[in-house]
């Protein structure tokens, strides 16, 4: 009988998991925290903190239901540092003739496991069933099609799943409710504060190992507050249910100066690690509805973003990759902007943004698109320094899902595969959606001048040295007509307020990722 060492990777922690099904009774299964992995890229501290201390509660659970388990820990003396050969490590020590995985989420390992599918020591690659839909699935969709769009392949998964249909039609007779949800915030509104998890041994000794061997990394522990068991992860799903979903939809464009989370649902790390499936969070939302507690334009908004656009971003990656991650189809050359590690900024929309993400490991969806994103494509910041930022700071961020959002949706950088246009915005927008703009030193209002808001003359000089590429985009048209209308005169003053502004931020001290989270290779390496 065959042996296999089943390898569960630290976003597969899933019960229903491929690689746990039909496991023969000889198996041994292993779950390893490698140091490569926190450091490829700077990874925030509650980012490791969140692996381990849910992999090590999962490993107990494991244990629990029978399984024979080895857990490498991040300060085993024997630990290899590299998942690949660490599992290769653990099959030869276990005496295994094969290696189990699911399709993990990023390509890099992918390709590492495939290479090995014909070793002597063989990997056996199974697909992941935890999503709506396949990569298979999605190549069948895209195939043939001249243009891909998220509305078209979203009602298809409508149909497919019978997720808010009446017979072959949606419920309340559209199949998108945008225009319902656009509203900014008011003073009078009140957010539901998010359930405090408590923390037992376990995750109290994950966190400590997570500053101790990553010292120096974004974020404090002390402010860590991410489920990181599937129990945690249903309070706060049920919590989200009962009191977020409801005004989720007409506030789900919206951004405050003091509140992080707002009404969005903040499951997305759940989710990814799959401590959540999002067949159930669905179903939960859907039941809301159908219960009359949350209105359509909420419920179906909220559906759309997991439904939608959550399977439409990995059907992208998996079909699009390797390629993908190369793209830069605007040729952006600028470093990161250092103030994205430090919040250091007088830009009050961004030293926000920036300061939630470092206090919390996560920023909502528009804050993340129109603030940090925004300004990164007025810049002109290349997709790869963008792209490694995204994934270091965000507890939810596994390269499946982040590249297409940063890259594409951000960046504009494949053409145009993941928006038929790029989301760039003036101070204008970020003043109608938000209340920075009154505690922020720049004025939305002023285009040039000392006081005037960066954004807006960011915004009219991308438009300008971008214009080959984009003023033929229908949906573009009409900002580009406005350009074309405006004097001479004004659009020189524009260009040398935008272009002073860039040069003092190439210039300014150091760009690119600070000191502190450069060379992780000289870093102390657990032992
Ligand atoms: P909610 O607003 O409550 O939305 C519900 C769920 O919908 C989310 O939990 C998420 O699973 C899904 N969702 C919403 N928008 C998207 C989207 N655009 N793509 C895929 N799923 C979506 N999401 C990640 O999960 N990981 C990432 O690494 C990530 N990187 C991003 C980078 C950029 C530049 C941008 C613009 C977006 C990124 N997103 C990412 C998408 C989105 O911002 C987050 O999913 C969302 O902010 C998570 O918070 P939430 O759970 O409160 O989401
Ligand atoms: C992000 C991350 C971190 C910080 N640590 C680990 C780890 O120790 N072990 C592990 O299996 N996975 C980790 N991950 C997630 C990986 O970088 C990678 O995204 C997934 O394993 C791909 O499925
Ligand atoms: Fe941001 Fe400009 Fe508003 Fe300041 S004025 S908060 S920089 S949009």
């Amino acid at each position: 009988m065959s042996k296999p060492l089943l390898l569960i990777l630290g976003d597969q922690l899933s019960l229903s998991l491929p690689t746990l099904r039909d496991a023969p009774p000889n198996a041994v299964v292993a779950l390893c925290e490698v140091a490569e992995e926190a450091r490829y890229v700077p990874h925030h501290l509650h980012k490791i903190g969140l692996f381990m201390a849910a992999m090590r509660h999962f490993a107990y659970t494991l244990r629990d239901k029978g399984y024979t388990v080895h857990y490498s820990r991040i300060d085993d003396a024997d630990n290899t540092h590299s998942l690949i050969e660490e599992a290769e490590r653990l099959a030869k020590q276990y005496g295994c003739d094969e290696i189990r995985v699911t399709r993990p989420g990023e390509w890099r390992l992918w390709n590492s496991m495939q290479q090995r599918q014909q070793a002597a020591l063989p990997w056996q690659l199974l697909e992941d069933d935890r999503f709506f839909t396949t990569p298979d699935d999605f190549a069948h969709w895209a195939e043939g099609r001249k243009q891909l769009r998220l509305e078209y392949f979203y009602r298809e998964q409508r149909k497919r799943t019978g997720l808010l249909m009446e017979g072959d039609a949606p419920i309340g007779g559209q199949w998108n409710y945008d225009h319902d949800n656009r509203e900014p915030i008011n003073a009078s509104l009140s957010f539901p504060a998010l359930p405090q998890h408590g923390q037992d041994h376990l995750t109290q000794q994950a966190l400590k190992d997570a500053a101790h061997y990553f010292e120096g990394h974004m974020g404090s522990i002390e402010t860590f507050n991410l489920p990181v068991t599937r129990r945690q992860a249903l309070v706060d799903l049920n919590h989200f249910i009962e009191h977020g979903l409801a005004d989720f939809g007409r506030y789900q464009d919206a951004i405050s100066d003091r509140e992080p989370f707002l009404y969005h649902s903040r499951l997305s790390a759940a989710m990814n690690i799959g401590l959540l499936s999002p067949f159930e969070v669905c179903e939960a939302a859907e039941a809301h509805y159908h219960a009359g507690k949350a209105p359509i334009n909420a419920v179906e908004g909220f559906i759309r973003q997991i439904l939608g656009w959550r399977e439409y971003v990995r059907g992208l990656y998996w079909t699009q990759m390797p390629t993908y991650k190369q793209e830069n189809r605007l040729n952006f050359t600028r470093d990161l902007p250092a103030f994205y590690w430090d919040a250091k900024t007088d830009m009050r929309c961004l030293q926000r943004a920036i300061q939630m993400t470092i206090d919390n490991s996560y920023a909502h969806h528009i804050q993340r698109l129109m603030v940090t994103g925004n300004f990164a494509l007025l810049c002109g910041v290349k997709p790869e320094a963008l792209c490694d930022w995204y994934l270091a700071v965000y507890a939810d961020a596994c390269e499946w899902v982040e590249l297409p959002n940063t890259l594409g949706m951000v960046l504009h950088a494949d053409g145009g595969l993941m928006g038929s246009k790029p989301y760039c915005a003036s101070g204008k927008y970020i003043d109608k959606m938000s209340d920075h703009c009154q505690h922020c030193r720049y004025s939305p209002k002023e285009m040039t001048g000392p006081k005037a808001c960066p954004f807006n003359s960011l915004y009219w000089h991308f438009l300008e040295t971008n214009a080959e590429q984009l003023n033929r985009n229908p949906r573009m048209k009409l900002i580009y007509g406005s350009l074309a209308r405006m004097k001479e005169e004004k659009r020189e003053a524009i260009r040398q307020q935008a272009e002073h502004f860039l040069d003092q931020l190439s210039t300014s001290t150091s760009y690119g990722q600070p000191a502190h989270t450069q060379g992780y290779s000289t870093q102390e390496t657990p032992s």
